[in-house]
């Protein structure tokens, strides 16, 4: 059990089809804390550095073409383990064989577009985290109900 930081993504689906909330909302109410949140447009070039895995692969000019699209947002979420929480709220790669209650599952019927990333490893995380977001971008802050309190 370890405090993790994760890089989420919803992706351009999700943006068109004006999902960000909801799926925001999901990591959200499960207990992930947002530590950073911005909207970006994807370049080929970071696409490329981001999905590097996947460069050589047959299908990455296709999720170049889709990633790079239209904005995404981007999401730093921290947690108790959660780079697997968040991957296991995602749901497989393919929207049409992810189980029912994920966010793909519920969600999706496309292997391609899929709305989510999420980072599979704590290596995987700490490069996508970098390559999204500067260190002033992560915000450390304790959640306290005191700032409510008039
Ligand atoms: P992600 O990296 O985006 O969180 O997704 P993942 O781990 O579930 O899937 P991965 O194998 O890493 O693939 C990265 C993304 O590439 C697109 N894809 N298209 N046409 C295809 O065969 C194919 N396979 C993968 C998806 O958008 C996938 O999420
Ligand atoms: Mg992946």
């Amino acid at each position: 059990m370890a405090v993790e930081r994760t890089l989420l993504l919803v992706k351009p689906d999700g943006v068109q089809r004006r999902l960000v909330g909801t799926i925001l909302s999901r990591f959200e109410s499960k207990g992930l804390k947002i530590v950073g949140l911005k909207m970006l447009n994807v370049t080929p070039e970071l696409a490329r550095k981001h999905y590097e895995e996947h460069v050589e692969k047959p299908f990455y000019p296709l999720l170049e073409e889709f990633i790079t699209a239209s904005p995404v947002v981007a999401i730093a979420a921290e947690g108790v383990d959660a780079i697997s929480v968040a991957r296991t709220m995602m749901g497989s790669t393919n929207g049409r064989e992810a189980a029912p209650g994920t966010i793909r599952g519920d969600l999706s019927q496309s292997r391609q577009m899929n709305l989510v990333h999420g980072s599979d490893s704590p290596e995987a995380a700490k490069r996508e985290l970098d390559i999204y977001f500067s260190a002033a971008e992560l915000l450390d802050y304790d959640l306290n109900l005191s700032v409510y309190l008039a």
